[in-house]
């Protein structure tokens, strides 16, 4: 058989170095500190955060480091090991939404959203290097714009982020502050409506924990997640597949979600979910629409996710790690089916798992390619994956890669 494909996560102390070696090659002099972010894989509780709901997701080992130098004037300069364009240079005097194209705009978006909330954030030189997959749905999107932003509060002391101490931030409240200034980022500079589940992940997880997040008012519980004191590990499958949340579907999704709200007169579909009785009913209601079942799919997995995430947090919570395995492919299979955001390759990366001993999988992040999760016995992992490898190859399809989550500690 063929060597399975592993994305490892770069020690600490190498990320620091590399990026910093790329800052000195490119810019001369060393940076004025280097500072990383995690990208995240989400337990459950998809397409919920723009919806007011739940979401638990957990940073991942994988991350983005950002070697930042303060400079005199207002000029952003940037170079990333993974774009091979060389430098880009922006006045953030010019940097407004629409202005700033590719992957430089969640960058300097980080800078003019910081500026936008009042902070005096002038130019800065960046090199970026990092171990989060691109595309993967395992937020490098999320995880470059928190590394900027914790640099960028840090150099221009704008007094949100505090520290990490044992894998916790200090400063919840500031960072959930920060975390909104990444979505605005992400929404306005570059173009992407999502929600703000990964922003959260990479700014406000904790080492050792999932993190519980409330997307009706942000607030976070952090619950306990060792998976290998219960002899289980994570296997992450990234597909390979090709996704981008810019493009239409996920705008779509939301869009679905938004319109039915208003037909229920509802601010989010939250508040459907949390009155069962009259889930059914408005779901009757949604049904007399023009495009009634086409909503009626959609907000049916939105409430019956949001239920899901507070089943898994109650196993988990009661010691039952192994329960959650049918949530998750409970999880999976509404995204497949009500809300039609899986594809082939997600799919059979499911099936596999699940045929070679996986106690539950599912798809994780936004859709349409990207990565799933599956919950494996530890010792079961390369034999997991291998079979994923196979049936990746008899469908015919680009072998996938693999990496191992745990829950770790979030930007700093
Ligand atoms: C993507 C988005 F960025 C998140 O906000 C979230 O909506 C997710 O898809 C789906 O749960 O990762």
């Amino acid at each position: 058989t063929a060597e399975l494909a592993w994305t490892p996560a770069w020690d600490r102390a190498d990320g620091d170095e590399r990026a910093r070696t790329l800052f000195a090659a490119t810019f001369g002099d060393a940076p004025d500190g280097v500072w990383s972010a995690p990208g995240r894989v989400n337990l459950i509780g998809e397409h919920t955060d723009y919806n007011g709901g739940l979401a638990l997701p957990i940073a991942l080992p994988h991350r983005t480091y950002a070697a930042v130098r303060r400079r005199g004037d207002d000029v952003v300069r940037l170079v990333s090991a993974q774009e091979p364009s060389g430098v880009r240079e922006v006045r953030l005097a010019d940097a407004v939404p629409g202005a700033v194209e590719g992957w430089a705009a969640y960058v300097v978006g980080v800078a003019w959203a910081l500026r936008e909330a009042g902070h005096d954030v002038g130019g800065f030189d960046v090199a970026i290097d990092s171990c989060v997959p691109f595309g993967a749905g395992l937020s490098s999107s999320a995880a470059l714009e928190a590394s900027v932003a914790v640099a960028l509060d840090a150099l221009f002391a704008a007094g949100l982020a505090g520290d990490v101490v044992d894998g916790a931030a200090t400063d919840d409240a500031g960072r959930s502050t920060l975390a909104g200034l990444c979505v605005r980022a992400e929404n306005e500079m570059a173009g992407a409506p999502t929600g703000g589940m990964d922003q959260a992940a990479s700014l406000r997880a904790r080492a050792d924990h999932a993190l519980l997040l409330d997307c009706r008012d942000g607030r976070v519980r952090h619950v306990p997640f060792d998976l290998a004191a219960h002899g289980l590990a994570l296997l992450v499958v990234d597909t390979r597949a090709p996704h981008s949340h810019v493009d239409g579907e996920y705008a779509q999704r939301r869009a679905a979600c938004e319109r039915a709200a208003g037909l229920l007169g509802v601010g989010t579909l939250r508040e459907v979910a949390d009155d069962p009785r009259g889930s059914a009913d408005a779901l009757e209601r949604l049904a007399a629409a023009d495009d009634g079942a086409v909503l009626v799919r959609r907000v049916r997995h939105v409430v019956d996710e949001i239920a899901r995430v507070s089943a898994f947090v109650e196993r988990l919570d009661a010691g039952d790690v192994t329960g959650v395995g049918p949530v998750m492919d409970a999880s999976h299979a509404s995204l497949r089916d009500d809300y039609e955001v899986s594809c082939r390759e997600l799919d059979v990366a499911v099936d596999a798992a699940r045929a070679a001993g996986a106690l539950g999988a599912r798809m994780t992040g936004g859709g349409f390619g990207g990565s799933a999760i599956a919950l494996v016995p530890a010792g079961a992992v390369e034999d997991v994956a291998s079979a994923v490898a196979a049936a990746f190859a008899a469908a015919d399809l680009r072998a996938p890669a693999f990496a191992v989550a745990v829950a770790a500690p979030p930007a700093g």
